[in-house]
């Protein structure tokens, strides 16, 4: 039921903004209560709060982004080694709207067997969280867009799962070299969505892109 109310709300506008860093933050989180780490869909508590999750690749930096996002340095477990999250794990901000950490996906280095469980545990949380309200799936703005990622668009829009994009680590690409990849990147996608998804450029070492993403998940939960 939420999902299908929900998903009418997540537009599918794309533009930039390169100007996002504020001086003064417009949000201050002031309350976030981890929940748990869960291995599996069926184990996450019950919630009628909206739910956004974090996916991407390994390394994308689903646990900065987050660590940003609420203003805490060690809320999610962050690591230069790719494979750190591991489990499901839950987080309540603000008794407003949990946020779900993520197992990346993709990551060469781990066992077959265990690359197979966490996509299934991705997938299966992705297919059967019932208050899942929108999925920021991360891409790394300084590399092409990857099959992998690709598949994972894809997949999110056949299964009908509301996601927007959400590009990190923005400060390591000069602004011009990232417009043009920016322009790459959606190429391929033209060709088989007729609107593009809605984009947030991010740095979570540089501040960019905090105020537009708690923008955007506050137009969610609390309408007009
Ligand atoms: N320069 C820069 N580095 C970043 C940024 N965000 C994350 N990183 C770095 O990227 C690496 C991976 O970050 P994580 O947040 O642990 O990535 P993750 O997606 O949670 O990784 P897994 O849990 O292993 O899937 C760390 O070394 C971070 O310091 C960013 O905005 N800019
Ligand atoms: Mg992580």
């Amino acid at each position: 039921m939420q999902r299908a109310a929900i998903k009418n709300k997540v537009s599918f506008n794309f533009y930039f903004d390169y100007n996002m860093a504020n001086t003064i933050p417009k949000y201050h989180i002031q309350n976030v209560r981890f929940l748990g780490s869960f291995p599996q869909v069926e184990k996450t508590p019950d919630s009628s709060l909206p739910e956004f999750a974090f996916v991407g690749r390994s390394n994308v930096g689903k646990s900065s982004l987050i660590n940003y996002l609420c203003s805490r340095k060690k809320l999610a477990k962050t690591s230069s080694t790719p494979g750190k999250t591991q489990l499901i794990n839950l987080f309540n901000v603000e008794e407003k709207w949990i946020l779900a950490d993520l197992p990346g996906y993709g990551y060469a280095k781990i066992s077959k067997k265990t690359r197979a469980k966490w996509g299934r545990m991705i997938e299966q949380y992705l297919l059967r969280r019932p208050n899942l309200t929108c999925v920021f799936l991360l891409i790394d703005s300084r590399i092409p867009l990857q099959s992998i990622d690709l598949d994972m668009i894809n997949w999110l829009g056949e299964h009908r799962v509301p996601f927007i994009l959400v590009f990190t680590k923005i400060d390591k690409v000069k602004p011009q070299e990232l417009n043009n990849k920016l322009v790459e990147f959606f190429v391929p996608l033209k060709e088989t969505w007729e609107e593009l998804p809605h984009s947030i450029l991010t740095s979570s070492n540089k501040d960019k892109g905090r105020e537009e993403l708690l923008d955007f998940i506050e137009s969610i939960i609390s309408p007009e």
